[in-house]
This record gives C-alpha cells, sequence and structure tokens, in this order.
C-alpha cells in the first residue's frame, strides 16, 4: 500500500486515538481547539466516532496501532505515546522516529518516564560493573536493546506484551524497562527505578500525504491543536 492509503480528498479528516490514556487527556485539548467527539468510547461499541464537525471523525485503535494507522493513511493523523512511537520506528530500522511520519507537536500530555527497574535487593549497578548479563523483560525490546547497547550492558531481552512488573518477582528476569508516572505501581511491587531511561510525552503525527493532499482542513485543526497546548501550558 502506498505512504497515501485511504485519503482521498473528499473524505472526512480521520484522527486515530486509543482509548483510556490517550483519549481522555486528547479531550480537553480538542475541546480548547473547538472540536468536540459526540460519543463516549467507554460507554459506545463503536470504533468511528463523530464530531461536532462533519469533516472529522476519530477512530479507536489500540495505542500500538496508532503509527501504523497513520503511517498508511488509515488515519490522516493520531496521538500517539513517544515510547510508541520511537518503539514502532526502530522496529523499522528508523532510529529516532518512524518513518516518514510528520511529527509537529509534543502535545505535553499522558506524561511519564521510560525507566529501568528491579527488586529492592538486586545489586543493578553491582550486576552492570561487573559484566553480568542481566535478564531484562519489557514491551520494549527494541528501545531496551539500543539503551543497553550504548551503555555496553550485555542484557538478555524478554519480550511481554503487559504486567512487567511481575518478571523480577517470579524469576522470569532480574529487570524491566517499563513506563513510570507516580512510582506506586513499582512500590507496590517491591520494586525500585534503578535508571532513567527518557522522558515521555503523547506526540501528534501526520501522514505527509495527507498534510499535502488535505492541507487546507489539515493545517488549521494542527494549528489549533498547537495554540490548545500552549494554553495549557
Ligand atoms: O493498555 P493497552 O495494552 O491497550 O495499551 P497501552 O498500555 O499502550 O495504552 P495506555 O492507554 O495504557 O497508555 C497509552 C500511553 O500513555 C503510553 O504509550 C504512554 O505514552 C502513556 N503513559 C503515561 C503511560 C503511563 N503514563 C503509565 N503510567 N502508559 C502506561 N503507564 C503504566 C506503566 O506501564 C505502569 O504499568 O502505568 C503503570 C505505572 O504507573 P505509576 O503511576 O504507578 O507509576
Ligand atoms: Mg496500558
Amino acid at each position: 500500500m502506498s505512504a497515501a492509503g485511504g485519503n482521498n480528498m473528499t473524505a472526512p479528516l480521520t484522527l486515530a486515538l486509543s482509548k483510556g490514556r490517550i483519549f481522555d487527556e486528547t479531550l480537553p485539548l480538542l475541546q480548547r481547539a473547538g472540536l468536540s467527539v459526540l460519543e463516549d468510547p467507554e460507554t459506545s461499541r463503536r470504533l468511528i466516532l463523530p464530531t461536532n464537525r462533519a469533516d472529522l471523525q476519530v477512530v479507536l485503535v489500540r495505542a500500538s496501532d496508532v503509527p501504523t494507522y497513520v503511517q498508511y493513511g488509515g488515519a490522516d493523523f493520531g496521538v500517539v505515546g513517544l515510547d510508541v512511537l520511537l518503539e514502532h520506528g526502530a522496529a523499522w530500522g528508523h532510529a529516532g522516529g518512524a518513518t516518514g511520519l510528520y511529527q509537529p507537536l509534543d502535545l505535553q500530555i499522558a506524561r511519564c518516564r521510560m525507566s529501568v527497574a528491579a527488586r529492592a535487593d538486586f545489586d543493578y549497578p553491582a550486576a552492570v560493573r561487573q559484566g553480568s548479563r542481566i535478564r531484562v523483560a519489557t514491551k520494549y525490546v527494541q528501545l531496551a536493546r539500543q539503551h543497553f547497547a550504548d551503555k555496553g550492558v550485555h542484557v538478555d531481552l524478554i519480550k511481554l506484551y503487559g504486567s512487567m512488573e511481575l518478571a523480577p518477582l517470579t524469576g522470569l528476569a532480574e529487570s524491566i524497562v517499563d513506563l513510570v508516572s507516580t512510582g506506586s505501581t513499582l512500590k507496590a511491587n517491591n520494586l525500585v527505578e534503578v535508571e532513567h531511561i527518557m522522558d515521555i510525552s503523547a506526540r501528534l503525527i501526520v501522514n505527509p500525504a495527507s498534510l499535502k493532499l488535505k492541507r487546507e482542513v489539515l493545517r488549521p485543526v494542527i494549528d489549533a491543536l498547537a495554540g490548545a497546548c500552549e494554553e495549557q501550558r
């Protein structure tokens, strides 16, 4: 499929969002930009939600599918965590970003950090110093691989799809790479942050072909969202 995918000029603008944190935190920005979503994804079973504008609709996809939708033009633009965006880009061999996606805005929402965490009784600095092989469980295999390779630390990466915190508790791995916001999940599971990898926030991503073909409708929406971010800061 070409990058232009589904984006013909008469079709409505399509914004890809994921349910939960991203949807909930994008909503106030949309509001400030004069856009409202007319159905609640938590109660509706629909995957395409109308907005107060006939030429704009929201599609609900898994957080990790947002870059894919936007890359192939299944959506013209979307909101995605930097964690998901970088992992997606790295999987495509593009360090630092995903595959030609235009990234005009750091929305400064859904903020957290990506960290290495381990059991409180695991001496991570010593293991690193001694050059031991550390087993690391994570959903972010590409980013974790890059991080440890840059430091010259030997790791065996174990791919998980969720509940990373369980891995060190069950002996599956000595440490994890995961997102931390308040720190209460780590604390509740007797884990401690041993290394900060990067700060994370949600980004607006745009299909480059859409930006050309639908510029007249898309550009003002991007600008309004930029203004909304500025106000919310
Ligand atoms: O849940 P699903 O598998 O469908 O997808 P997802 O987990 O990717 O989506 P979602 O909605 O959970 O997260 C969407 C985006 O929100 C992520 O890609 C991040 O960019 C961002 N974000 C911000 C977070 C957090 N903060 C966060 N705290 N995503 C996840 N968490 C989790 C973290 O993984 C850990 O399990 O919350 C737990 C830690 O929180 P604290 O507050 O206890 O530290
Ligand atoms: Mg989740």
